[in-house]
C-alpha cells in the first residue's frame, strides 16, 4: 500500500475513484487511477440498500478489506458516521487501519445519518465538541501516523452557511484532522471554490464534485489547497448504465447473439480472475 501523504506531497492532487468491489478496484488500479474510494453510497446501492446508514460497519469492513486485498492502491474508506459515537470511532479505525484501508473519512452527521445529494434530506449534524472528540479519538487510536484521519464537513450540505462551515473545518483541524472534505450540492462549484478561497487552514482539502460535475482535474488543480478529488459514485452508475442497456438488447434481440460482440468475452474475465495463476498453482502443486 502506497503512503497516501507522500502520494499526494509527490503528486500535489490524488485522483480517487469509487468502487464498491474488488473488481472495480481492479479496473480502478488499471485505469490509473491514484487511490480508491470505498463508498458508502456504493456498497448501499450495490446491495439495493438506500445510503442512510443501514449498512452495517462489518458489511462495509470486509467490502474495504477484499478492496485493499486485491489492489496496491492506497484505500479511502468512507466510514459515515463512524458507526456511532466516540467509542464506536475507536473500534472503527482499528479495524480499517487492520484491514489495509490508508485513510478514513469520518462526517459530522448524526447517527444515523441521510445520504448528501438527495433533496429534502433531513442532514442533522452533530455538536462541534462531540465531533471533535471523535475526530481526536480516531487519531488517538491509529496505530500508524501514515494512516489518514479526514474531516468530512456537512455544514453546506445542511445549509448552513459557509461561516458555519469555515468554522467547523477550523475546529476539526484542531482536534487533529489530517484533511478537511468540503461536500456541496450545488449544482456548480461557485459554493465550493467560495470556501476554497476563504480557507486558510493549515491541512489539505478533499472535494467530491459529484453534484458540480464543471469542477475538472484542472479546476480543481488551480485553487492550489485540494490535496484529493473523489470521483465519487461513477463506478456503479456506469455499471448500471452497462447493466441497464445489455439486459434491455438481450430481451429485445430475443437472445445474446447481437449484444456479445459488445461486451467483454469471458477471457477477459478470466484475465481479472488471475486464471494463469491459478494454472501454474495447479501445474507446480496438484500431484
Ligand atoms: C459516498 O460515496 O458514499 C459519499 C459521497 O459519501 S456522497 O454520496 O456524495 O455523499
Ligand atoms: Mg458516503
Amino acid at each position: 500500500m502506497a503512503a497516501l501523504r507522500s502520494l499526494i506531497h509527490d503528486r500535489g492532487l490524488v485522483q480517487v475513484i469509487a468502487t464498491h468491489s474488488p473488481l472495480s478496484a481492479i479496473l480502478a488500479e488499471e485505469a490509473g487511477f491514484d487511490a480508491l474510494w470505498a463508498s458508502g453510497f456504493e456498497l448501499s446501492a450495490y446491495l439495493g440498500l438506500a445510503d442512510v446508514s443501514l449498512v452495517t460497519m462489518t458489511q462495509h469492513l470486509e467490502m474495504t478489506r477484499a478492496v485493499a486485498a486485491r489492489s496496491a492502491l492506497p484505500v479511502v474508506a468512507d466510514i459515515d458516521t463512524g458507526f456511532g459515537n466516540a467509542v464506536n470511532v475507536v473500534h472503527a479505525i482499528r479495524e480499517y487501519e487492520r484491514a489495509g484501508a490508508a485513510c478514513v473519512v469520518i462526517e459530522d452527521k448524526v447517527f444515523p445519518k441521510v445520504t448528501s445529494l438527495v433533496d429534502g434530506g433531513r442532514q442533522d449534524l452533530l455538536r462541534i465538541e462531540e465531533f471533535q472528540g471523535k475526530i481526536e479519538a480516531a487519531c488517538a487510536s491509529r496505530q500508524s501516523e501514515a494512516f489518514l484521519i479526514v474531516a468530512r464537513v456537512e455544514a453546506l450540505i445542511a445549509g448552513l452557511g459557509q461561516e458555519e462551515a469555515l468554522k467547523r473545518a477550523a475546529a476539526y483541524v484542531e482536534a487533529g484532522a489530517d484533511m478537511i472534505l468540503i461536500h456541496s450540492k450545488q449544482k456548480t462549484p461557485e459554493e465550493i471554490e467560495a470556501f476554497i478561497a476563504a480557507w486558510n487552514g493549515a491541512v489539505p482539502l478533499v472535494l467530491v464534485p459529484t453534484a458540480y460535475p464543471e469542477m475538472t482535474v484542472e479546476r480543481v488543480r488551480a485553487s492550489g489547497k485540494v490535496g484529493m478529488v473523489i470521483w465519487g459514485n461513477h463506478t456503479v452508475r456506469a455499471a448500471v448504465t452497462a447493466i441497464q442497456g445489455v439486459y434491455r438488447r438481450i430481451l429485445a434481440d430475443g437472445g445474446i447473439h447481437e449484444v456479445n460482440k459488445d461486451i467483454v468475452s469471458v477471457a477477459e474475465i478470466f484475465r481479472l480472475q488471475d486464471m494463469d495463476r491459478v494454472k501454474d498453482i495447479e501445474r507446480r502443486f496438484l500431484k
